[in-house]
């Protein structure tokens, strides 16, 4: 699997930054909203799913399970607290993908077999976009995760261009930000970096 630039979005996010983040050539885009309603993430996910399909691009729906089967939505993100991640696969059907956040090896270990699509390590780097955030895991400790892996990885938490060439000799699948591409002066022009930072490196 090879995803190279996924971007999540900040809570609040204007369909607009999306439309940025495809046109810059995202692999992936997760729906992350922490402060939306439920009927605000399926209003949302129902605009953003035919930009996504018109890019081919999968859209990804954080943590709330209703949000993406009533979207329609291409799969479900979870993080440790979120739930079981076997009887996630379960409920999400097949053909829906499904990923998990890591940020130990002991989860990493207890991880279901055949349930998970995708891991997103991290945090690699302390960040203010989740305040909440495990231990920062540096790029060194990111690697031993994603060696570990028994599914293809993605790293997460503060990750801009100049981790990109050790991201990737570590054998990730892609980097996951919000805030390389929503805080930049112009998002599709951040994407673009990125992704051509990733495909070059
Ligand atoms: N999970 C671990 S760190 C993080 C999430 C959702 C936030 C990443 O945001 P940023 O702005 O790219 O550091
Ligand atoms: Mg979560």
């Amino acid at each position: 699997m090879s995803i190279g630039v996924y971007f999540v979005t900040p809570d609040g996010c204007d369909d607009a930054l999306v439309r940025a983040a495809l046109a810059g050539g995202a692999g992936m885009i997760q729906l992350r909203d922490k402060a939306a309603t439920d009927a605000e993430m399926v209003a949302q996910a129902r605009r953003l799913l035919p930009l996504c399909r018109a890019a081919a691009v999968p859209l990804i729906v954080n943590d709330r399970l209703e949000v993406a089967l009533a979207s329609g939505a291409d799969g479900l993100h979870i993080g440790q607290g979120d739930g079981d991640p076997a009887q996630m696969r379960a409920a999400l059907g097949p053909g829906r993908h499904l990923g998990l956040s890591i940020e130990t090896a002991a989860q990493l270990d207890a991880m279901p077999a055949g349930a998970v699509d995708l891991i997103g390590v991290g945090p690699v780097h302390a960040t203010a976009t989740k305040p909440d955030h495990a231990a920062p895991l540096g790029l060194d400790g990111a690697a031993r995760l994603i060696a570990r892996s028994p599914v293809p990885a993605v790293a997460i938490g503060g990750v801009s261009t100049a981790d990109i060439p050790a991201l990737k000799r570590a054998g990730c699948a892609g980097i996951a930000v919000v805030s390389a591409i929503a805080a930049a002066p112009d998002p599709a022009a951040a994407t673009r970096v990125l992704v051509e930072t990733w495909r070059t490196a």
